[in-house]
């Protein structure tokens, strides 16, 4: 008697110590109103020295590029006007003009307005397309982020041409193309050293050869690393050649190859999976495979040509973030471990899929409250 009651005691102690130990972070996962913030990031006269995450949800993106268009018809205005900007009034200069952000802001939390439950369900059959079988994959939401991603690069564009095209024909001409100031002033830049600015790049990215960039050339232009053309990827193979080449032979020796490409590689690769960094020595003998499966004429040189199958791997491109954002979002929402994502599964983590939206605090506030409860 007294052993089966001594059993039960125990068991309930357990079982009480168990929901007491999971339940806060149930609780404040599900309850906690997160709430969504846009982001701002444009800047312009910096390059973007990081790669933001693109939104998940179209209907974001749209309002976060409304909003970037105005910041950036303003400062693209006094940039171009120096004479009308005037000494900001005391305290006014910290005052941003907000009024629609805010407005867009309200919209996203207003949850009758823009229920996230709502917008996943609407978005899953967008996402689930190859193929519909209800389940998102991880190379379905790569797509779908690459489509985002697309759209946002292009806009980009096509902001970036309303400075240059300066007759407004909608087409850049190498004489109508000018460097922006911060490749002028600074020589140590990429841009700089990867003759980023040269007539070179300008004729590799005219497809069709006829002296003008249209928004798709010019887009290739500023991205030659997602770009489909093959005399730009020959092109930017052969600026890696010229940049890695320290005994100016014209190509790349096993050395040079070692010491530089094969980690750029090798970190492409490995993303995610172990970020241990082992010796150079165990490294070797898979960097000496790689460079002669690369090395087809057998020279024990890498030419611009033998360089094209890693080029992808060389400069991270679009659909290399799109999928590392897609390996994140399946991490963080597949509870039942299978790789994949049902609608179920996307509806029970809504936040995972509007992260990218989140500001700092909340998280840290979010941490904080998890600890100490
Ligand atoms: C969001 O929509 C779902 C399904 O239509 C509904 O069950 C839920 O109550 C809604 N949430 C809010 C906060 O309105
Ligand atoms: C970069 O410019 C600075 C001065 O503006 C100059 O001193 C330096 O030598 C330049 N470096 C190169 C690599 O041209
Ligand atoms: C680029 O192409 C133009 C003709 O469209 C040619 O005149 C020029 O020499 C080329 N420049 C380079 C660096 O190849
Ligand atoms: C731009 O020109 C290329 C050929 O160089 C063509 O394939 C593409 O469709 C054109 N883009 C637009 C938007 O007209
Ligand atoms: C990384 O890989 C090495 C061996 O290749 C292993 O010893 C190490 O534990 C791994 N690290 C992680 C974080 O997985
Ligand atoms: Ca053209």
């Amino acid at each position: 008697m007294g052993k089966v009651s001594a059993i039960v005691y125990i068991t309930v102690a357990l079982l009480i110590l168990f929901l007491i130990s999971h339940s806060p972070k149930k609780h404040s996962s599900h309850n906690r109103h997160r709430r969504l913030k846009l982001r701002s990031s444009y800047t312009f006269n910096k390059p973007t020295t990081h790669h933001e995450p693109v939104a998940f949800d179209p209907l974001v993106a749209d309002i976060e590029r409304r909003r970037e268009d105005r910041q950036w018809e303003k400062q693209y205005f006094e940039h171009s006007h120096p004479e009308f900007t005037h000494e900001p009034a005391p305290g006014e200069e910290s005052q941003p003009e907000w009024e629609d952000f805010m407005n867009a802001e309200d919209y996203l939390n207003d949850e009758e307005k823009f229920n996230v439950t709502n917008r996943l369900v609407l978005l899953f059959p967008k996402i689930d397309a190859d193929p519909a079988d209800g389940f998102v994959t991880e190379h379905e939401l790569t797509e779908w982020n690459m489509q985002q991603a697309e759209k946002e690069v292009l806009h980009r564009t096509q902001r970036e041409m309303d400075i240059h095209d300066k007759n407004h024909d909608g087409l850049i001409s190498f004489a109508e193309y000018e460097p922006p100031s911060w490749v002028k002033n600074d020589n140590t830049s990429v841009g700089f050293d990867m003759g980023w600015w040269k007539e070179e790049h300008f004729n590799a990215s005219d497809a069709d050869g006829d002296g003008l960039l249209n928004i798709t050339e010019f887009n290739d232009f500023l991205h030659p690393a997602d770009s489909k053309n093959p005399k730009l990827l020959q092109w930017l193979c052969q600026e890696e050649v010229r940049e890695r080449d320290t005994d100016k032979d014209g190509k790349v020796n096993f050395n040079e190859f070692f010491h530089g490409l094969f980690d750029l590689v090798r970190n492409y690769d490995e993303e995610g999976h172990n970020s241990s960094h082992p010796s150079d020595d165990s490294m070797e003998a898979p960097a000496k495979r790689l460079f002669s499966q690369l090395d087809k004429d057998g020279d024990r040189l890498l030419s611009a040509e033998e360089l094209l199958p890693i080029i992808g791997k060389l400069h991270p491109s679009e659909r290399y973030y799109a999928k590392q954002q897609a390996d994140y979002i399946i991490s963080q929402a597949d509870s039942d471990k299978d790789g994949r994502l049902t609608l179920l599964e996307m509806i029970d983590n809504p936040y995972v899929f509007y992260s990218a939206i989140f500001s700092d605090e909340d998280e840290d506030d979010y941490e904080y409250h998890d600890e100490f409860r």
